[in-house]
């Protein structure tokens, strides 16, 4: 089996030691660190399809979820370093009443990666939160993850609560759920359906 086929077996079967191991073996063979995050994007992706089948239930996305984060762990510092001293500082957070936070930390990996200095702070934050903070570390940009139907709506509250103080922050939405359609219509200043894409959106929205 090659590493990352080991990597996509263990993270679907939540096996954290697994995916350290597998995630260490495909980088010290020379595998693109984007490509071992893709295959535990793509496992995580069948780990949620088994799960909206019934084939699987909440503990073991769970674990699932666990065994990414040891992989993730171990990528995000090679991703990250740049070596430049970050310009910019974005703020990342993930909606109120949603505790999804894989995406979030990829999208916070991606924009370090690229040279930002980011403040996460973490699950469940409430529009005030973004808006304290943003102003606490005088933010450049606003990133607002969601990841269920329910919450999604909550990202509207974070833009409006931006844009009442005057911040002069810019606002970016993604998640499963969330939609280029959702981002106008909310206002937000931008969308990006992955960690990548978020990449290009903050070098898009900041001046250079
Ligand atoms: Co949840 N869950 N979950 N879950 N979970 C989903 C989201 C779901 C789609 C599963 C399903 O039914 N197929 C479903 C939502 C359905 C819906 O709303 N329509 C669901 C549900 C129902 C629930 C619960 C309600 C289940 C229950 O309790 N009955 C519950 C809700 C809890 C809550 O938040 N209040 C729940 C709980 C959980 C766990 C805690 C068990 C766990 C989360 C653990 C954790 O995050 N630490 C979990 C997991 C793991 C999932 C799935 C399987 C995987 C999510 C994930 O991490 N994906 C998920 C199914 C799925 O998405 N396939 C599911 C990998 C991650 C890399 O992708 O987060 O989409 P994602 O991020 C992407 C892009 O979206 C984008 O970049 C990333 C990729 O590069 N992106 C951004 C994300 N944020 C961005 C921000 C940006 C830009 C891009 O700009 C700022």
């Amino acid at each position: 089996m090659s590493d990352l086929a080991a990597l996509t077996a263990a993270v679907e079967s939540g096996d954290h030691t697994g995916a350290a191991q597998a995630t260490r073996a495909a980088l010290d063979a020379g595998v693109d660190p984007k490509a071992v995050l893709d295959a535990m994007i793509g496992a995580m992706d069948v780990v949620g399809r088994k799960f909206q089948a019934g084939e699987c239930f909440v503990p073991e996305m769970m674990v699932s979820a666990r065994a990414m984060k040891a992989g993730t762990e171990i990528i995000e510092p090679i991703l990250a370093e740049s070596g430049v001293k970050p310009e910019y500082r974005a703020i990342v957070g993930t909606v109120e009443g949603d505790l999804h936070d894989i995406g979030k930390n990829l999208v916070g990996m991606m924009w370090k990666g690229g040279g930002l200095e980011v403040i996460d702070l973490g699950v469940n934050v409430p529009a005030a939160r973004f808006v304290d903070a943003a102003r606490e570390h005088d933010a450049h940009l606003v990133g607002v993850s969601a990841l269920l139907t329910t919450t999604m709506p909550n990202m509207r509250a974070v833009v409006e609560a931006v844009r009442a103080a005057d911040l002069s922050a810019k606002v970016a939405v993604g998640g499963a759920p969330v939609t280029p359609e959702l981002a106008v219509q909310i206002d937000a200043d931008g969308y990006a359906d992955d960690a990548g894409a978020a990449v290009d959106l903050a070098r898009d929205l900041l001046p250079r």
